[in-house]
């Protein structure tokens, strides 16, 4: 049986999960509505990457005789003004996230709980790589500047991001 105390912590990252997939789908829609086909393409597959890690976490609950909750997400926080505007907050999201991974490796140290220690060292993995991620495509923005030819340019390179991620690549 599961462990109270890490079974709590995993349902909080559940609610973490469910809330990026959340907030990517609204940037998402946004990006699409703005005419940012590419940017479009690249966050829903980041917000259906979120619900694989929700999922993930709600399995592993149930699977160790746990009881995992799906939760209520809020409406996330809409407009943005721009790209810039759009790739900041998903950096700073992600470095929440990060941190929220890292107090629930706290808690199965603290626990004993070394099964589900190893089970989240794929999630601080994945971290690293998403931070990462958000870090370049946020230089790459600030490098091309604001003209719209430039915004294109990066638009269309987001799409490759997009399906080269989709192929896991
Ligand atoms: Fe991008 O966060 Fe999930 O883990």
């Amino acid at each position: 049986m599961i462990n109270k105390k890490v079974e709590k912590a995993l349902n909080d990252q559940i609610l973490v999960e469910a809330e990026s997939s959340h907030t990517y789908l609204a940037m998402a829609t946004w990006a699409e509505r703005q005419g940012f086909p590419g940017t479009a393409a690249f966050l829903y597959a980041h917000s259906d990457e979120e619900r694989m890690h929700m999922l993930k976490l709600v399995k592993f609950v149930n699977d160790r005789g746990g009881n995992s909750i799906i939760p209520a997400i809020g409406k996330p926080a809409l407009p943005y003004k721009n790209l810039k505007d759009v790739f900041t907050a998903l950096l700073n999201h992600e470095q929440k996230v990060t941190m929220e991974i890292h107090k629930v490796v706290d808690v199965c140290l603290k626990e004993k709980d070394y099964t589900t220690h190893n089970f989240m060292q794929w999630y601080v993995s994945e971290q690293i790589e998403e931070e990462t991620l958000a870090r370049n495509i946020l230089d790459r923005l600030h490098l091309l500047g604001d003209e719209k030819s430039s915004l294109y340019l990066f638009d269309r390179d987001l799409e490759t991001v997009a399906v080269n991620e989709g192929n896991g690549k």
